[in-house]
């Protein structure tokens, strides 16, 4: 008795810790994914690997598990493999078989575990109510399984082939050990995946809510806390804390405080300056939030008080921003850089028609990215660009005019979601991006 309340307690230690560290989306969510990916292969077989803990990406915050393969499991474990199939009909040389899913776990490396905590392995009794697929097995069945699963003499399989893709050393392995038929097709499923990943669900949109809401904590932090004076790494270390306080296990990308000159450079990240008088500051940081990423971008004077040409480009930027948000039509507008629907050519021609540089050149050159990008589990989510903007997706609008010779960098980026209805709603729009907003809120700390 004594033994088995012992064990309770710390089985419930351990589930309240993991629940803390990752929410996930109930087990239906990802199965829900699974299918609808089934349903889009003709036919053609899913095999998809998480990378090894060696293979993972992030020297600095551990293994974190690739978007694909978390998108369809949940599962932040590495080494894992699944496979779906959809229904198959009887032909001359296979039976009629129903829709399959397998996760495959590779067996215990238990010296390793030492290093990174135990993992889920095949033999663990509720495998498949943790991770809520149909089948589990060892990975060192899968060679066996895919000659019972695959269609003879003929299959088509959807994978990832680039050298890149954790799936291109097993799956090479897997040719030699002959596991597929003599006529295998091999097609790339990133396509599928993305046109499944932009539409994000009601679950989804909940935690990059709170990865915006974090994160925009993290951004009122740094209104309160811009001086000259302060360094550009500590406005940078106080919002990672911010945002970490709030839940977020890692920031969704390298945070940028670039002040001065290095305001006009897109990706600074070295953050190692003092900000100065004067100086205009950009910070581009946000943080990531049970693995979905946030970004936000906002441009404050150093002292609290743009000057008169700062603020002529500040607003020519959140100009430009609104502009973009006016002509937004869900079903219509893109995030292409071209086309009649284009959002960023709405932006581009408002910075075109307003303001001008020092030599009395239209401002268009100084504008020099695109208007956003989707944002999901990637800062840069899958998506195709030149598509119609529809109900579920998650974008940024970022214009920004950068101008070396005048020491003068402005970006205003929110994220927005395009809801059920066909309306824009901008989860990120409770900081403030007016000039007079963000001076109101930068007074207290210039005393
Ligand atoms: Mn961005």
């Amino acid at each position: 008795m004594r033994n088995r309340s012992f064990a309770s307690v710390l089985l419930l230690l351990i589930v309240a810790i993991s629940a803390a560290a990752t929410e996930r989306q109930p087990n239906s969510d990802y199965r829900a994914r699974r299918t609808a990916l089934s349903e889009k292969t003709n036919g053609g077989t899913v095999i998809l690997f998480a990378p090894t803990e060696a293979e993972g990406p992030n020297d600095l915050y551990g293994f974190r598990q690739e978007d694909n393969f978390y998108y369809l499991t949940g599962s932040k474990e590495p080494g894992l493999a699944l496979l779906i199939s959809p229904a198959q009909p009887a032909s001359a040389n296979s039976p009629a078989r129903p829709y399959t899913e397998i996760l495959f776990l590779p067996g215990h490396n238990l010296s390793q575990e030492k290093w990174t905590g135990p993992k889920l392995g095949p033999e663990s009794p509720d495998a498949k109510e943790r991770t809520g697929f149909d089948r589990v097995a060892k990975l060192d069945t899968m060679r066996d399984e895919l000659v019972r699963i695959l269609p003879q003499p003929r299959a088509s399989v959807y994978t990832e082939q680039g050298k890149s893709s954790a799936s291109a050393g097993p799956l090479e392995w897997l040719s030699r050990a002959n596991a597929f038929p003599n006529y295998v097709g091999f097609a790339d499923v990133n396509p599928l995946l993305a046109s499944l990943r932009v539409k994000k669900d009601a679950g989804e949109i909940a935690l990059i809510r709170k990865a915006t809401d974090a994160s925009v904590a993290a951004h009122f932090a740094a209104l309160r806390t811009v001086k000259p004076g302060v360094t550009e790494r500590e406005i940078s270390a106080l919002m990672q804390y911010e945002f970490g306080k709030r839940g977020c296990e890692r920031p969704a990308y390298a945070p940028i405080v670039g002040s001065g000159f290095y305001s006009t450079v897109l990706h600074y990240s070295e953050d190692e300056n003092t900000i100065k008088h004067g100086d205009l500051v950009v910070m581009d940081v946000a943080g990531e939030y049970s693995m979905y990423a946030s970004d936000i971008t906002r441009t404050v004077p150093a002292n609290g008080h743009f000057t008169a040409r700062q603020l002529e480009i500040y607003n020519i930027v959140l100009g430009a921003h609104d502009a973009a948000i006016k002509a937004f039509k869900a079903g219509a507008s893109t995030l292409s850089r071209s086309g009649s629907n284009s959002l960023y050519q709405v932006a581009m021609d408002y910075i075109n028609t307003h303001g001008k540089d020092l030599h009395g050149e239209p401002l268009g050159k100084y504008f020099i990215h695109g208007l956003g990008h989707y944002v999901g589990l990637n800062v840069h989510d899958a998506g195709e660009v030149n598509a119609p903007l529809q109900p579920g997706a998650v974008f940024t609008i970022e214009p920004g005019i950068y101008i070396p010779e005048e020491n003068l960098g402005v970006r205003i980026e929110d994220d927005f979601w395009v809801n059920e209805r066909g309306e824009l709603i901008n989860l990120s729009g409770a900081l403030p991006s007016t000039a007079d907003e963000i001076e109101k809120a930068m007074a207290p700390n210039q005393k």
